[in-house]
């Protein structure tokens, strides 16, 4: 039987999850770090500005915290300081365990994870993903794993998505991506995914849906939205 005559329940499909604020919340961890760069090189900056680079690769969040200290390196000291910035991040990262993933992504995941039609992938802009899912002991749920280290384009282009999408062998119109941040929403409605918000509505109102997070929701109740059921 080929896909034209499978009933729409039937098709394959595919949830992927940004990893930073949708898993874990490791943007406390990375505001810390950078923080400590900023205070070293003689500057400061706000939990309000650190909202901003949420979702923005390592190398361009380097170059907004600069840009707001008034400070510019040459390409090698920058990846010199983003360096540095990364082992004082891992520090935190390796004390990590699954008493950090967020309420209900595991309720998720299992619902997710039982469902025969729907595989798991990652979308995130971290190269460190696959280190934090393995420290909290998720990395099982992920049929494919994009990471920051795999991707040219960081979000608010769809390149991660899409590449995890045609990894798991699913069309883009079939998967659903959760993203916690404005650029990864931009970027999931750029591949064409169904997108949920986890987060403010007034942040995030450009998603097809938004939910602060997952508390009180069962997997098939996102799904009954997807399907245009709701
Ligand atoms: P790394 P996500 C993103 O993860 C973070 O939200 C962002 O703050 C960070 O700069 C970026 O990963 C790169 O992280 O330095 O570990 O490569 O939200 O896309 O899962
Ligand atoms: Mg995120």
């Amino acid at each position: 039987m080929t896909d034209l005559f499978l009933a729409k329940e039937d098709i394959r499909k595919a949830c992927i999850f940004d990893l930073d604020g949708v898993i874990v919340d490791t943007a406390k961890y990375h505001f810390v770090a950078w923080r400590n760069l900023a205070n070293s090189l003689g500057f400061d900056f706000t939990e309000r500005e650190n909202e901003k680079l949420k979702g923005v690769s390592r190398i361009d969040s380097l170059n907004l915290i600069l840009e707001w200290g008034g400070m510019n390196f040459s390409e090698k000291v920058k990846a010199n300081l983003a360096f540095s910035k990364n082992e004082d991040y891992l520090s935190y990262i390796k004390e990590m365990d699954e008493s950090e993933i967020l309420p209900n992504v595991v309720g998720i995941l299992e619902g997710i994870y039982k469902n025969p039609n729907y595989k798991i992938g990652l979308g995130s802009a971290s190269k460190n993903a696959k280190l934090i899912l393995d420290q909290v002991g998720l990395t099982k749920y992920f049929d494919f794993i994009v990471d920051g280290s795999m991707v040219t384009h960081g979000k608010p282009h769809p390149e991660g998505f899409l590449l995890a999408a045609s990894e798991m062998k699913v069309l883009p119109e079939n998967c659903i991506v959760f993203e916690d941040a404005p650029k990864g929403v931009e970027a999931a409605l750029a591949a064409r995914m169904f997108t949920v918000g986890i987060g403010r509505e007034d942040d995030l109102g450009h998603a097809h849906l938004v939910m602060a997070d997952f508390s009180e929701t069962a997997f098939a109740e996102i799904e009954d939205f997807f399907l245009g059921l709701v």
